[in-house]
């Protein structure tokens, strides 16, 4: 199968998830909206009558189109070994993806905390407040949580890695791009936190991807953005 991967091509964004998944497995997958006509496929999909996402990222598999990143990596997590098969340890990942969800929400509501629709521009006092309460409260509340989960272990779930964890590497970069401040402490105050993410960056599926045009470099389109301004000491 060659999967194909429906994002938004300028960005990491959501789909960022999605690819440390296929390329972890090795599994062979165009991204779609990044070639020739891709983004007019893409609308059309997204305007379509049968499984039409709400929003990307979605994927093809085959057959089946699949919406909502946490459903994306349930399917690929049972079809690569990237998830136990198990009902316990398959939801156990399911769940810790959907916590990690909620943290990428909460990191993108810091730049947009009114109103997708409008710029950042337009929203900076209420962000410098959601920012604020976000890198004091929030990023310390998730990073104690997998720190704890993380006690004891080299992985979150089992002794090799899972979906999840790629994801936690995914979010922890995220954060350390977008708030260099706040998480400055990450090696010292989470340190089984920052070893996974070490783990995670050295494989060497990891490794060739990060270092390959695939791998678009942060920018502030996407969830995760670096302004100073919300980034206080
Ligand atoms: N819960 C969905 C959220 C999808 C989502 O918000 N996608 C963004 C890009 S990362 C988007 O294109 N949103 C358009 C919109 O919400 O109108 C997921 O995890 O996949």
């Amino acid at each position: 199968v060659t999967y194909e991967l429906f994002y938004w091509p300028t960005i990491q964004g959501r789909g960022e998830f999605v690819r440390l998944a296929l390329e972890e497995a090795g599994a062979p997958y165009v991204d779609v909206a990044r070639g020739p006509g891709g983004m007019k496929r893409m609308m059309a999909e997204l305007d379509g009558a049968m499984y039409a996402p709400f929003a990307p990222p979605f994927l093809r598999a085959e057959a089946l189109t699949i919406g909502q990143t946490a459903n994306i990596l349930l399917y690929l997590g049972k079809h690569h070994d990237l998830a136990p098969q198990d009902e316990q340890g398959g939801l156990w990942t399911h769940q810790l993806q959907l916590t990690i969800a909620d943290l990428v929400a909460e990191a993108h509501d810091t730049h947009h905390p009114v109103a997708v629709s409008l710029h950042y521009e337009d929203q900076k006092p209420e962000a410098g407040r959601r920012a604020a309460e976000f890198t004091a409260n929030r990023i310390p509340k998730f990073f104690r949580y997998f720190e704890h989960i993380l006690a004891g272990r080299e992985w979150l779930v089992r002794e090799r890695p899972t979906y999840a964890d790629l994801s936690l590497f995914q979010v922890v970069e995220g954060l350390c791009y977008a708030f260099p401040n706040a998480t400055a402490g990450l090696y010292g105050d989470y340190p089984n936190l920052a070893a996974l993410r070490d783990r995670v960056a050295a494989r060497p599926r990891i490794v060739a991807y990060l270092a390959s045009k695939r791998r678009l470099p942060f920018n502030e389109e996407g969830i995760f953005r670096h302004y100073p301004d919300l980034d206080q000491d």
